[in-house]
Order: structure tokens, then C-alpha cells, then sequence
């Protein structure tokens, strides 16, 4: 009996050796890419963003790296794990993210350029939402606002409030810019609008506060959250009504091109965002993606 047990502290003090030497995080000669095990921290799979991160490890030439999927939520929680033992690791990030006011982070640069320039969200609808529902494509298409506006409410909900209740308390705040969304707009009596959007954080922040001023208005407003083609197809088969999640030109390209013709783009809510890969600043020799190849 106690041999057995000896037996197996043994084998286990022999697997945490083996195990401590094999991990390269304890290794300060080690490349960035055996201290992350050659992996990107991703997000959800129908994201744009895990498309370019694919197309960026081609390019390249990053043929040993690839990218683990997830949600934001999952990404955001890995990389709070890593950031409070300062710890290396590399994610999917874009702008606007509550991440980037929360902790020191930077982009890897992009010569090659695959995560895009320019790059702005837009507000699309289903075909033929203009003419049902004017008021309330008004108000879509006037719609929008500036990344510090967007991680005001991004930032509380993240503290912890809940998404509708962090989008009244901005439209209480912002009384000037509600009123520029809403302007020329009449009240209605409880039209029902289907809005989708992804649990991606900027997004839940925008579809929350937009509900909520259609609401105001006198809608009867559903907001549901899908994955990103579920998304892109219920506005092409006007399942739903609109989003306010549709990045482009570059994120949402295959989208855009998969459903050309079958949606109207209404409005730009934001320009100047941006998305690529991102690493703490602590991680001083990493800056350029060219980076990972070392
Ligand atoms: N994002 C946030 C999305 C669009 C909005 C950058 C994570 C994407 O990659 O599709």
C-alpha cells in the first residue's frame, strides 16, 4: 500500500519536473512563439476579424501559428489572466474596446496591411425598411456617435451594469446627441422592430443605446444576438430589421460580397476603427507581426 503511494508521488513529482521544463514561459530564451505555444487568442469563429487573422498567418508566412476561437468574453478573460502575471500573449483586439482604457496594450504592426485601413462601422437594414418603417430608418440612419461615447457605455457595462440599463443611463446623459439621432423624427405607436447584433462588446454597446432611443420613440424593439453570418442572413432575408454591427470596408468583406444587393447600408455610425492583432506593452520585442517569425 504505502509503496503504491510512493509509486505515484514519484511519477507525479517526475511529471511536474518534465512539465516545468517543458513550459517556455519560464524560459527567457524562448521566442514569442514557443511562449504562447504558437497561438493567437481569438474570438468567435464568424468574426471578421478571425478571417483576416487567418489570412495575416498566410501571408506571413506564419505556418507553425494559428488561432483558437472562442467569444469575447473568453478572449478578454484570457487576456486578463495573462495581463495580471504578466505573462505573453496575443489576441484578436480592435477599436473601440474597453480593453484598451483597462490595460497598456499596443497593436503589432501591419505592413503588409491584411487587417485593412479606414475601416468604419455601418448601419445596414433589410430591403424594404425605409418604406415600412421611415421613422424608424430615420433615426438608424442618423445615427452616430464617437468612440469615447461608445466606451462610456461599454465601460459600465463592463463594471458590471447591465447593457440596457448602462444605454438609458447614456441616453439621459446625452440629451444634445439623442436629439440630433432623432431629429425630424415622429413618435410612433408600437411598431415592431427586430434589431441583430453579436455579443462583440462595441456592439453590445451601440444596439443597447439605439434600442433604447427607438423605444423612447414609442417601438416595440427586439434585440437579438446571433453569430455574425446568422446575423449578415437575416438581414439579407429580412428575418431581421437591421444591424448596427456591420464593419467595412475590410471586416465584413465577405459578407458584404456574399450578400451584395440584398440589404441597404443606411448610415455610418463610426469611422477611424480599427481591428488587428494586439499584445501588452510588456511585451517589448514583439511590435510588427513580422515578429512572430523570429
Ligand atoms: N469585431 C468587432 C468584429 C466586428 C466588430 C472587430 C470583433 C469582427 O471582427 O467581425
Amino acid at each position: 500500500m504505502i509503496k503504491k503511494i510512493v509509486g505515484i508521488s514519484a511519477a507525479a513529482i517526475l511529471t511536474l519536473g518534465l512539465a516545468a521544463c517543458g513550459s517556455a514561459t519560464n524560459n527567457k530564451d524562448a521566442t514569442v512563439g514557443e511562449q504562447v505555444k504558437y497561438k493567437i487568442t481569438g474570438i468567435d469563429p464568424g468574426a471578421g476579424i478571425m478571417e483576416a487573422t487567418d489570412n495575416a498567418l498566410k501571408d506571413y508566412d506564419l505556418s507553425k501559428w494559428s488561432v483558437t476561437s472562442g467569444s469575447s468574453s473568453s478572449m478578454t478573460a484570457s487576456l486578463k489572466k495573462a495581463y495580471d502575471k504578466k505573462e505573453p500573449i496575443i489576441i484578436t483586439g480592435w477599436n473601440p474596446h474597453w480593453m484598451f482604457s483597462k490595460y497598456d496594450l499596443k497593436y503589432l504592426k501591419d505592413p503588409k496591411g491584411v487587417f485593412g485601413e479606414a475601416e468604419e462601422i455601418h448601419t445596414i437594414t433589410r430591403k424594404g425598411f425605409a418604406k415600412d418603417q421611415p421613422q424608424a430608418n430615420q433615426v438608424l440612419s442618423q445615427f452616430n456617435w464617437s468612440e469615447d461615447d461608445m466606451g462610456e457605455v461599454m465601460l459600465a457595462i463592463q463594471e458590471g451594469k447591465k447593457p440596457n440599463d448602462a444605454a438609458a443611463d447614456f441616453v439621459k446623459k446625452h440629451k444634445d446627441l439623442v436629439s440630433k439621432w432623432t431629429k425630424g423624427v415622429d413618435k410612433v405607436n408600437g411598431e415592431k422592430i427586430k434589431l441583430v447584433y453579436v455579443a462583440w462588446d462595441s456592439e453590445i454597446a451601440s444596439t443597447n443605446v439605439v434600442g433604447k432611443v427607438l423605444e423612447d420613440l414609442g417601438y416595440n424593439v427586439t434585440l437579438t444576438q446571433v453569430e455574425a453570418g446568422p446575423m449578415w442572413t437575416a438581414i439579407a432575408d429580412g428575418s431581421a430589421d437591421a444591424s448596427l454591427a456591420a464593419w467595412l470596408p475590410q471586416t465584413h468583406k465577405v459578407y458584404a460580397e456574399k450578400f451584395k444587393g440584398k440589404y441597404e447600408d443606411v448610415g455610418t455610425s463610426m469611422k477611424g476603427v480599427k481591428i488587428g492583432l494586439v499584445v501588452p506593452t510588456y511585451m517589448k520585442n514583439v511590435n510588427s507581426i513580422e515578429d512572430l517569425k523570429k
